[in-house]
């Protein structure tokens, strides 16, 4: 197998997850990950024959290149002190925080700092190798943001985007960042960078101008004898493959199931990463409260809650587990009844077909992060909802709101705005719950995923004229 290629993606995880019981090292069978991010890459992969450099999932494990699902796969290998400190600490306790609106306290340790750049230098040499003359690479999100510029010093034949799939925060939340302008000095090795929001973008060519003193036109950067673009393309869904879920007979069963087994109630579902940053104890507060005052009774309504495992040696992810199972305690000791609590709980992951069947037996999604770059389950729920049913209480904080405008907008921090904004979700009328669908369909169904990934690439191809010269 040749791994040298005209297109390689890198990012901190390879597309795959080895199939259990089948063993460690070279003998493991690996299947393709799910989600929009994969299925968007993978057909371009196939097409250019590309490579993909990025971490297999086993720390201290060396693993030789090889190949699954007509993709060429370059393992990069990390120990468990990497794991460590580049991974759960600089990646998720520091950066993670900092680009959320601190919404939880970033940590600032030079220990951790030293792994970023370690790793992140790991990661540029293998795509060094593996990238023929003139390729393209696209470089992915929060964790290789040094990356560009290190792969550019190597490799100055390339041509380098990246994207950052969380938000980029404000000047003033970014000044914090001891290694500030390495960071910015590091994404503006790259020829593209690409943003979820338009806002985003603004905020990193503010920055590069306050902070490098660079000049600049609207979006344009000049640095280095060269220009930056900077831009924003919202993510997607793959509505092709909810669309192949939605109509097997075994996901509109198991939707059946799930709504004969909740009983004759009004059915809201939540479905997050367990993370501080989706709002979930915000929903759970006013969903708690709706029954309090008398909004609600027992048995008119039930949340589903999933929340998927994440980030568990984290310790600001414990103490949210934690916090969420007493309030989900809490709730149902107070309101719910033998056999029927108010609050489904389930810390635990799920396949596709169980999630597309739970989007399709609910009656209100609640997506109520304090802040997300796109938030795909607000998506996929609209993806699923072919039936026009269904309502969408949604964060003004998730980037999807910008797509998303017939969405129940809300404000997660407003407890009782949100107890407000749900009980209209919960009683919207049929014709304007379909009203509301449709135009939420028609803008996620014209830009899925893979026009996302169309629409980067193609960008990134274009030559680099800046759109005038620069004003400073
Ligand atoms: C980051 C950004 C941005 C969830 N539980 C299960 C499961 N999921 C799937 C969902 C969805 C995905 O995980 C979560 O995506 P989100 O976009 O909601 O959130 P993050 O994980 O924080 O993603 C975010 C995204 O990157 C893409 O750029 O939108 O803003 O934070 O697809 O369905 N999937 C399965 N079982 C589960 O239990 N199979």
């Amino acid at each position: 197998m040749s791994l040298s290629s005209e297109f390689v993606v890198v990012a901190n995880r390879l597309p795959v997850d080895r199939v259990p019981g089948t063993g460690t090292g070279e003998g493991a069978s690996w299947r393709r990950s799910p989600g929009g991010l994969v299925s968007a890459i993978a057909p371009v992969m196939r097409r250019r024959e590309g490579t993909w450099v990025g971490w297999h999932g086993a720390p201290d494990e060396v693993l030789m290149p090889f190949e699954t699902d007509g993709m060429k796969l370059v393992p990069v290998p990390q120990s468990s002190e990497d794991v460590e400190l580049y991974y759960e600490g600089f990646s998720n306790a520091t950066l993670w925080p900092l680009y959320h609106d601190v919404v939880a306290p970033p940590v600032y340790s030079r220990e951790m700092w030293d792994a970023y750049v370690r790793v992140n230098e790991r990661f540029a040499k293998a795509a060094a190798r593996v990238a023929s003359q003139g390729a393209i690479v696209w470089v992915q999100d929060y964790q290789l943001q040094l990356v560009p510029a290190m792969l550019r010093r190597l490799r100055p034949d390339l041509r380098i985007g990246f994207f950052l799939h969380i938000p980029f925060p404000p000047l003033e939340l970014f000044w914090q960042m001891p290694w500030r302008r390495q960071i910015l000095e590091g994404l503006l090795g790259a020829d593209l960078v690409g943003f979820q929001l338009p806002g985003a973008a603004s905020n990193f060519v503010r920055l590069c101008r306050r902070l490098l003193d660079a000049r600049y036109n609207k979006q344009d950067v000049f640095w280095d004898d060269r220009v930056v673009r900077a831009r924003a393309f919202p993510i997607s869904v793959d509505v092709g493959e909810l669309n192949d879920l939605i109509a097997r007979p075994s996901v509109r069963e198991r939707a059946e199931e799930i709504r004969t087994d909740l009983g004759d109630t009004t059915i809201l579902l939540g479905v997050d990463r367990l993370d501080y940053t989706k709002g979930i104890t915000q929903r759970l507060e006013a969903f708690g409260e709706l029954f309090g005052d008398g909004h609600l009774k027992p048995g008119e309504a039930v949340l589903v809650q999933i929340a998927t495992p994440s980030r568990e040696r984290v310790e600001q992810y414990q103490l949210l587990r934690d916090q969420i199972e007493q309030q989900v305690g809490r709730i149902n000791g107070e309101y719910g009844e033998i056999g029927f609590p108010v609050v489904h709980y389930m810390h635990t992951s799920y396949t596709r077909d169980e999630l597309a069947a739970l989007y399709l037996a609910a009656d209100v999604m609640v997506v109520t992060p304090l802040r997300d770059g796109m938030n795909l389950v607000a998506k996929e729920y609209v993806a699923c909802r072919a039936d026009l049913r269904g309502t969408l209480v949604l964060s003004e904080f998730a980037g999807a709101a910008a797509e998303l405008k017939r969405a129940y907008q809300v404000n997660p921090y407003d407890i009782d705005g949100l107890k407000d904004t749900l009980l209209m979700a919960l009683n919207a009328e049929p014709a304007e719950q379909a009203r509301r669908m449709r135009a939420m369909r028609k803008r996620v169904i014209e830009h899925d995923v893979d026009r996302w990934a169309r629409d980067f690439l193609s960008s990134l191809e274009e030559p680099n004229s800046p759109s005038g010269p620069p004003l400073q």
